[in-house]
C-alpha cells in the first residue's frame, strides 16, 4: 500500500500556546487540534478547573485570578511558551491580542505570533492617525478634523465648519470614552474641556478629533484577511448594531438591507484600509452607516480597525463556509490565503446571540456562581461556542460571557426563527442570564425588520427586559410531573417510614390518593409566584390545572427540585412551595443549614445566640428568581450565623449552625 501523506504532517506549526481563556480559548483549541497541533493552555488561579484547561493537551498556571497578574503579564506568558516549546502563540481576543509589545515579545523569543505585525497594530491603535491614514488611502471617513492642532479656538472653528451636531472623540482610543456630542456652538467649550479630561484619564492623552454626528448609526464591519505574500481578501460584512453601552448583543451576517453597490463599496474600502497598513492575518474594518434612509454608499464611513479575530467571527464562518482560526494559523505559518476573492461566496444568513451571566432586570449587573444547569438545544443550523460547562463556575474576575449561540439558515427570517426557538430551549441556572432578554430582542419587530440602530436597545430597555407572563398551561403540565414523582416518593416513604408521610407538602389525610371526587389543592411556586394548583385523577392519569388552565403538552426539564416547562419558546419554572424549607432544614445534618443553590440572602430573622424552636423561620433566600424559606428543623440555639441580608451565597455554603441547648451541669 502506498504511503499516504497526511496534509497536516507538512504543517510547520506543531504546537500552539493559547494566551486566553473561556470561549475563545476553547474555540482556538478545537481548530488547532483538528490541524494536528499540540495545544497548550495557560490559566489563572481562578481557572484551575476551567473548560479550556480540560480541552488542551497541556496546561500551565500563570498566576493569581486578576487578569493584570496573569493573562495580561507578557513575561509570564512568553516564559511559559518557551518552557512548553510552543511554536506559536494565539492571543484570542481581548487581553494581549492588540498589544504591539506582545507581538514584539513573541518575535524576540522566536515564537510566531498568530496575528498582524506590530506596526499594523500600532497604526490602527491611534484613532486620529488611523483616520488620517485612511483618508489618504481613499477610504471614506466622517467629515471633521483629525489633525495635530489642539488649540480650543481652532477646534471650535472646525466644529462650526463641520456643522452641528458634532462629536468630540478621543484621538487615542475608541470604545466611546471621551466622546461628547455637541449640538450648539455655545456648548462647545465646556464639552471640549470635559472630553479632554476624560481622554487624558482613559488613554493618558488629551487629544481629540471633531466629527460630524451621525444620528441613526448602524455598526457595519467587514472581515478582512491578508497573507504575507501581499494578497488581501474580504469575507463580506456583519451588522453589529444591536448593542448596549458599546457591548454587542446580537450580530448577524450579512447586514440586513445591504444593497450590492454599497457592499462592493465598503468591502473594497476595507481592503484598501488593510493595504494601507500592510496588514497580515485576520482583521475587521468597522464602519458607521447612517441608517436613517437605508444603507447608501455615500452614507457609510470608516470608524476603526480591530487587529484581531473578533467575538462574532462565527457568523462570517457560517455564511462563507470557512474556518477563520484555521486561516489564521495558515497565514502565521507563511502559507497563502486558502481562497481567492472570487472563491469566497456568500450563502444564507447567520445570527449570533451572546449569552451573558448577567441580570437584565438589575441594570445588567454581572451575576456569578456555579452553573447548576446549562443546556443548549442542538440540531440543524445551530452552533454553540461555549467557554463553560454545567457545574462550572462564572467568576467575577473576567468577562461574564457564558457562550455564543449561533444559528444559520437559508434566509434571514429562518435564521431568526431558529434563534428564537434555540433561545427558548436554552436553560441557564445558577447565575442569572440574559437569555430572556435575547429572546425578546430576537423577536422584536425592529430586529425582525432589520432596522435596529446602536441606540435601539437603550430606547426600548423597559419592553425588552419586562418579565414575560407565566404560561399556566405549561405550569400545569409541570405540576402533573411533580405530583407523579411525589406520589412515587410517598409510596416509598410509606413503605419504609410511615411517619414521614405527615411531612408531606399536602395533607397526609388526603394521602396520595387523588381518586376521590374532589380535587386536591397543592401550593406551588410558578416563576416565584405562589399559586394553588388543583390536582385530580382522571382515569389512569393524574391531571392538574393552574389558575384555571389545564395542562398542555410541553417539554419539561428537571433542574434540581425545580421543573422548567418549555412551550412556544417560553420557559415557566415550577416547584412545590413547601418542600424547599423541609428539605433545606435537613441539608447540612447536625443542625448545619447550607445554601441549596447559589443565591442571595433576602432576610435573616434570627441572631447569633438566639434560642429557636422547631419550625421557626430562620432566613429567606432568593435563588432562581424564587424565594426559599429556611426553617429550623429542631429546637436549639443559633451557634453560628455566617451571613447577613444582602449577601450572595454559593451552593453548599453553611449559613447557620443550630446546636442543641446545653444543659448546665450543677
Ligand atoms: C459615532 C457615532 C455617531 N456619529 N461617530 C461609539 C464608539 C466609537 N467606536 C464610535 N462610536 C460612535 N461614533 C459619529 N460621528 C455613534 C457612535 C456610537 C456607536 C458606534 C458604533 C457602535 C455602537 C455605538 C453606540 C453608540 C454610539
Amino acid at each position: 500500500m502506498a504511503f499516504q501523506m497526511n496534509a497536516n504532517a507538512a504543517f510547520p506549526l506543531k504546537s500552539v500556546l493559547i494566551a486566553n481563556r473561556g470561549e475563545i480559548a476553547c474555540r482556538v483549541i478545537r481548530t488547532a487540534k483538528a490541524m494536528g497541533m499540540r495545544t497548550i493552555a495557560v490559566y489563572s488561579d481562578a481557572d484551575r478547573n476551567a473548560l479550556h484547561v480540560k480541552l488542551a493537551d497541556e496546561a500551565y498556571p500563570i498566576g493569581p485570578a486578576p487578569a493584570r497578574e496573569s493573562y495580561l503579564v507578557i513575561d509570564k506568558i512568553i516564559a511559559t511558551a518557551k518552557a512548553a516549546k510552543a511554536d506559536c502563540i494565539h492571543p484570542g481576543y481581548g487581553f494581549l491580542s492588540e498589544r504591539a509589545e506582545f507581538a514584539e515579545a513573541c518575535a524576540a523569543a522566536g515564537i510566531f505570533f498568530v496575528g498582524p505585525p506590530p506596526s499594523a497594530i500600532r497604526a490602527m491603535g491611534l484613532k486620529g492617525e488611523a483616520k488620517a491614514l485612511m483618508a489618504k488611502a481613499n477610504v471614506p471617513v466622517l467629515p471633521g478634523y483629525h489633525g495635530d492642532i489642539q488649540d480650543p479656538k481652532f477646534l471650535k472653528q472646525k466644529a462650526y465648519e463641520t456643522g452641528y451636531p458634532i462629536l468630540i472623540k478621543a484621538a487615542a482610543g475608541g470604545g466611546g470614552k471621551g466622546m461628547r456630542r455637541v449640538d450648539k456652538q455655545i456648548d462647545f467649550d465646556q464639552a471640549l474641556e470635559a472630553a479632554k479630561r476624560e481622554a487624558e484619564a482613559a488613554f493618558g492623552n488629551p487629544d481629540v478629533l471633531i466629527e460630524k454626528y451621525v444620528a441613526s448609526p448602524r455598526h457595519i464591519e467587514v472581515q478582512v484577511f491578508a497573507d504575507t505574500h501581499g494578497n488581501i481578501v474580504h469575507l463580506f460584512e456583519r451588522d453589529c448594531s444591536a448593542q448596549r453601552r458599546h457591548q454587542k448583543v446580537i450580530e448577524e451576517a450579512p447586514a440586513p438591507g445591504m444593497p450590492d453597490d454599497v457592499r462592493k463599496h465598503i468591502t473594497q474600502a476595507a481592503i484598501e484600509a488593510a493595504r494601507a497598513v500592510n496588514y497580515v492575518g485576520a482583521g475587521t474594518v468597522e464602519f458607521l452607516a447612517d441608517g436613517s434612509q437605508g444603507l447608501r454608499a455615500d452614507a457609510i464611513w470608516f470608524l476603526e480597525m480591530n487587529t484581531r479575530l473578533q467575538v462574532e467571527h462565527p457568523v462570517t464562518e457560517l455564511v462563507t463556509g470557512t474556518d477563520l482560526v484555521q486561516w489564521q494559523f495558515k497565514i502565521a505559518a507563511g502559507e497563502k490565503l486558502p481562497l481567492a476573492q472570487e472563491q469566497i461566496r456568500l450563502h444564507g444568513h447567520a445570527v449570533e446571540s451572546r449569552i451573558y451571566a448577567e441580570d437584565a432586570a438589575r441594570g445588567f449587573l454581572p451575576s456569578t456562581g456555579r452553573l447548576t444547569a446549562l443546556r443548549f438545544p442542538g440540531g440543524n443550523g445551530i452552533r454553540v461556542d461555549s467557554g463553560v460547562e454545567q457545574g462550572g463556575e462564572v467568576t467575577p474576575f473576567y468577562d461574564p460571557m457564558i457562550a455564543k449561540l449561533i444559528t444559520f439558515a437559508a434566509t434571514r427570517e429562518q435564521a431568526f426563527d431558529r434563534m428564537s426557538e434555540a433561545l427558548g430551549g436554552t436553560i441557564v441556572s445558577g447565575p442569572r442570564s440574559n437569555v430572556e432578554f435575547l429572546h425578546a430582542l430576537t423577536n422584536s419587530p425592529e430586529m425582525r425588520a432589520g432596522t435596529v440602530d446602536t441606540g435601539y436597545i437603550e430606547r426600548n430597555l423597559e419592553a425588552l427586559t419586562k418579565p414575560g407572563e407565566a404560561d399556566f398551561a405549561a405550569a400545569a403540565a409541570a405540576v402533573e410531573k411533580l405530583m407523579v414523582a411525589e406520589q412515587a416518593k410517598q409510596r416509598e416513604a410509606l413503605r419504609l417510614l410511615p411517619a414521614a408521610v405527615r411531612r408531606s407538602p399536602w395533607s397526609a389525610e388526603d394521602g396520595y390518593d387523588f381518586s376521590g371526587a374532589r380535587d386536591i389543592p397543592v401550593a406551588v411556586l410558578v416563576n416565584g409566584e405562589r399559586v394553588t394548583a388543583r390536582v385530580f385523577q382522571r382515569g389512569d392519569a393524574l391531571k392538574a390545572s393552574v389558575k384555571g388552565a389545564a395542562s398542555e403538552p410541553c417539554e419539561i426539564v428537571e433542574v434540581g427540585d425545580l421543573l422548567v416547562a418549555i412551550r412556544n419558546g417560553r420557559q415557566t419554572k415550577v416547584k412545590l412551595a413547601e418542600s424547599s424549607a423541609l428539605d433545606l432544614g435537613r441539608a447540612g445534618g447536625n443542625g448545619a443549614i447550607a445554601a441549596p443553590m447559589h443565591g442571595k440572602v433576602l432576610s435573616v430573622s434570627i441572631a447569633k445566640g438566639e434560642k429557636v424552636v422547631k419550625g421557626q423561620r430562620l432566613m429567606v433566600l432568593e435563588a432562581m428568581k424564587m424565594e426559599h424559606a429556611l426553617d429550623a428543623e429542631t429546637d436549639g440555639v443559633v451557634a453560628e450565623l455566617s451571613v447577613a441580608a444582602g449577601d450572595q451565597v454559593s451552593e453548599g455554603a453553611q449559613l447557620i449552625l443550630i446546636e442543641a441547648e446545653k444543659v448546665k451541669a450543677k
